[in-house]
């Protein structure tokens, strides 16, 4: 594990900090980091680890994010443990209101065109990782591929984790910038950022980027996924939702 801090990080009442110092959060996150380093030898840090990402389907603001990542990621999970898939067992469906529903492998989805985007990750609770790269297919490529029927209007996500959803407009879900993404910071996507491939929803907060995709159903409505039937917005534009519309964007 990396003990790197996060660069940004939300103070009390969970707005972005940037260019102020750390919030009082944080630094009671350093000092539990800081006895953990010491105290825990690497099995009861993983306990702790699955622990805590019980813990954050009860509060998404809460202790997971204390975990060291690595580059300011946190790592989020609202089931406690997730099957792992490799590219021999990873399978992504599209189905729904297609006229070719389809199965692809992690073989079939690397041999499609890549995309790379570097934008700032956003999470809902105040934390950015800035500058981040991620690369994989675009989703409008799929749909394509799959031939949406007129009569659709919108884009469900499940995933492996048997637990998380998310959704889009078929409007959002067509954007450049929304990846089905394999890679991320230049790397393989690893199980706990949601490898081998996870959604990546650029101009949203980062709840919409669902990990573990497992599957794409093209259907009429938007649906609330997970954090949206608990309160969250289901139009997360950074900046532009979840009362943040007051922040400047840049
Ligand atoms: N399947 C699944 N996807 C998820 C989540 C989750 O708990 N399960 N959490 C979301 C939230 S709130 C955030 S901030 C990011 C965290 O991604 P990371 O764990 O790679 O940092 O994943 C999003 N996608
Ligand atoms: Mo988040």
């Amino acid at each position: 594990m990396n003990p790197e801090q996060p660069p940004q990080a939300p103070d009390d009442d969970g707005r972005d900090t940037r260019g102020t110092p750390v919030g009082r959060r944080v630094f009671l996150g350093t000092l539990a980091l800081g006895a953990l380093g010491v105290a825990a030898a690497p099995t009861l840090q993983r306990g702790l680890e699955s622990f805590l990402a019980g813990a954050s389907d009860k509060d998404p603001t809460g202790l997971t994010g204390l975990l060291p990542n690595g580059g300011g990621f946190r790592y989020y999970s609202v089931t406690s443990s997730v099957p792992k898939k490799n590219a021999d067992t990873y399978r992504l469906t599209v189905d729904g209101l297609v006229d070719r529903p389809t199965t692809y492998t992690l073989a079939a989805l690397k041999a499609l065109p890549q995309t790379r985007m570097v934008q700032d990750v956003q999470c809902v609770t105040g934390w950015r990782v800035p500058d981040t790269p991620f690369e994989g297919v675009r989703l409008s490529r799929l749909l394509d591929a799959a031939g949406v029927r007129s009569s659709a209007g919108a884009v469900r996500f499940t995933c492996f984790d048997g637990a998380y959803s998310e959704s889009l407009t078929l409007d959002q879900a067509r954007r450049a910038d929304v990846l089905v993404a394999l890679r991320m910071r230049d790397e393989d996507i690893g199980h706990a950022h949601g490898g081998p491939a996870r959604l990546y929803v650029a101009p949203m907060y980062f709840y919409k980027s669902a990990k573990w995709l497992s599957g794409i159903t093209v259907t009429e409505d938007v649906e609330p996924g997970y954090w949206e039937e608990r309160g969250y917005d289901i139009d997360a534009w950074v900046g532009r939702s979840n009362g943040r519309d007051d922040e400047p964007t840049s």
